[in-house]
Formats: structure tokens, sequence, C-alpha cells
């Protein structure tokens, strides 16, 4: 007893002195299984989204755009894989980790639930997804497990050129024909709030926050990140006139931040429930694309084999 006691002081102190926890580490159970949720839902968020982008491939405009959204999808699926290497140091198989995505017990980001209409969306999802999750990562690279903190090092710098080229992208739009401007202010409207859902729900109704923040897995609160991104966001769509779709949004002189409207939580809890518009399809994709891979996963495992005698798996 007087061990597990120690053990669990030495844990204490490192997150106390900001040092990080690492793999062989002793870690209470606890701390684990709330790492492994939260990295194995970030793993999925990052392969999940790659779909609303792909829907726009064959179809992008230019061979430039094309190519660069080719490569930001690519880079998506990099992220996906640091985070399932670093989620499998603490004690869990990929297959255990995919199969919780496919059995609904593993969520991923609220976002890639709703459906890329035009062109104009993959503007808008690189400038406000890849913007808002960018806000969360940057204050995730200081979290108390190393292998998580690391990976976000190397994300955070692809996620801010993913977020710069969005932008860059549906400001030519907004700058372009009545048409083109029409289509970004659309994508405007329609990806704001559930930009504002990534966040996750008010700090007050989050489950895990308070946990999180003491063991310093989490560095910022769900409505700080949510604000910071509001913040930043605003003079960044009045530069290209566009307007956001909230009427309470407003400079608040006291609090030096804006004030903006409440998001729809009905809403939100739907889309986490597996209500949204397009949960079923996502997940569906994923199982489909997973299976049409299996051949790929058996021939590494059979040529690990060959050359070690070892599993491979
Ligand atoms: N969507 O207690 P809470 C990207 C769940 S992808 C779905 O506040 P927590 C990109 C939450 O999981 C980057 N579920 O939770 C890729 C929990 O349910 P469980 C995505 C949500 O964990 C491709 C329950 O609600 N980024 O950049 O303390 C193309 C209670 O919530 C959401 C990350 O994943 C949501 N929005 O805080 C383009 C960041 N919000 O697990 C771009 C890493 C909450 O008990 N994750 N829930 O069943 C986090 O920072 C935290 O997990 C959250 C939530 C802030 C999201």
């Amino acid at each position: 007893m007087a061990e597990a006691n120690d053990l669990e002081q030495v844990f204490e102190n490192k997150i106390d002195a900001e040092e990080k926890i690492e793999p062989k580490d002793w870690m209470p159970e606890g701390y684990r299984k709330n790492l492994i949720r939260q990295m194995s839902q970030h793993a999925h968020s990052e392969v999940i989204g790659m779909q609303p982008e792909g829907n726009w491939l064959t179809r992008a405009p230019t061979l430039e755009r094309k190519s660069v959204l080719l490569a930001k999808i690519q880079d998506e699926a990099g992220h996906g894989l640091y985070l399932y290497s670093a989620t499998e140091t603490l004690g869990i198989t990929r297959e255990e980790i995919v199969q919780a995505l496919h059995d609904g017990r593993a969520k991923y980001a609220s976002i890639f639930n709703y459906p890329s209409l035009t062109w104009a969306d993959i503007g808008a999802i690189g400038w406000l997804v890849d913007g808002a999750a960018i806000v969360n990562q940057v204050a995730l690279q200081r979290t108390s497990y190393g292998p998580y903190a690391r990976a976000m090092v190397r994300i955070c710098k692809e996620e801010s050129f993913h977020q710069r080229q969005g932008y860059e992208s549906i400001a030519v739009l907004a700058r372009g024909s009545a048409q083109q401007k029409a289509m970004a202010q659309d994508a405007l409207n329609r990806w704001w709030w559930p930009s504002l859902m990534m966040f996750g729900p008010h700090d007050a109704d989050s489950a895990h926050s308070a946990q999180s923040m003491l063991w310093k897995i989490k560095r910022k609160s769900n409505d700080e990140l949510r604000q910071s991104f509001v913040d930043q966001t605003v003079s960044q769509a009045e530069i290209i006139d566009l307007e956001i779709p909230d009427p309470d949004l407003k400079w608040n002189e006291q609090r030096q931040h804006f004030d903006f409207g409440e998001i729809d939580w009905d809403e939100f809890k739907q889309v986490i429930n597996g209500n949204g518009l397009c949960n079923r399809e996502r997940l569906a994709q994923h199982k489909k694309a997973h299976a049409n891979g299996a051949w790929v996963r058996d021939a590494v495992a059979a040529y690990v084999k060959g050359k070690t005698g070892e599993s491979g798996e």
C-alpha cells in the first residue's frame, strides 16, 4: 500500500513540476484511461476528417487547388497515425482502438458529421475547422503526457499551414464574382456554429474537464479555447468582408473579448450521439475502407513474420 502511495506521489510531483509523464512511468489508471479516450478520439477525428475534404478532390477547380487539397488530406492521415501510435504507448492495440470507433463506443469531432456541399466549404474547413483545431492543439502541446505533447508539436506546424491555405482559398472566393462571394458567405453560415461546437460543452457541463485540468492533460478549458477562437476569427472575417452569422456577436470593452450567441446544444447532443447529418455515412465509409485495407495489414504482418519470426501484429 505504501508503495502505491509512493508511486502516486512521484506521479503528482512530476505533474506539479511540469515534467512529462512517459509510457514506462507509473500512472493512475484513470489518467491512462482518460488519455486513451481523448487521444484515440483525436486520432479518429483526424482520419474521419479526411472524408468531407475527400469529397471535393475530383472536383477541385484547378490542378493547383487539387494538389494542395490532396497534400492536406494526406497530412490529416499522418496526424491520425502519430496519434494512434501515441495512444498505443498506453497499452492498447490499434485493433481495439479502431473497434471502439466501429462499435460507436469512441467518438470523433462532431464537425465532421456535416456535409461539404460546395467548393467554398473546403476553404471554410481549412479556415474555421483547422483554425479551431489549432487553437486547441497549441494548448495541447503542453499536455502532461510526453508522446501526446510531442505529436502535437508536429501537428501544429502542419495545421497552421492548413488554416492559412483555407483562409486564402475562401478569401479568393470572397473577392470573386457575386456568386462566388455568396458561396463563401453560405459556407461561413453553415460552418460557423459547428466550429464553435468543436470545443465541447460549456465548462460547467464538461464531464472530464475538471480532472483533465488537474492532471494537466488539458491546459485550457473548453470555454477559454472557444473564446480565443472567436476573438481571433472575427477580424479575419472582416478583412475578407464576410459576416459571421451571429446577431449577438459584439465586442465587450469590459471583458476585452467578443460576446457571442448561445450554441444550439440540442443539435450538438444529437450529433455526438450519432444522429448528425452524416454520422452513418462517415462510419460506413470508414468501415468499408478498413475492410478494403485488410489485405495490406495481412501482407505487412506476413512480411514481418517472414523476416523476424514475430507475428508483426
Ligand atoms: N465532438 O467532458 P468533455 C482536425 C464529447 S481534427 C465530439 O468536455 P473532453 C482536422 C467528449 O468526447 C482535430 N464529441 O470532453 C482533421 C465527451 O464524450 P466521451 C480534432 C465531443 O474530452 C481533418 C463528452 O462530449 N481535435 O483538426 O474533456 C480535417 C463530454 O465532453 C465534442 C481534437 O480532437 C466534439 N466537438 O473535451 C480538418 C482535440 N466535444 O468521451 C481538421 C482533442 C466534446 O465521454 N480533444 N465531446 O464519450 C479535446 O481537446 C477534447 O477531447 C475536447 C472535449 C475539447 C474535444
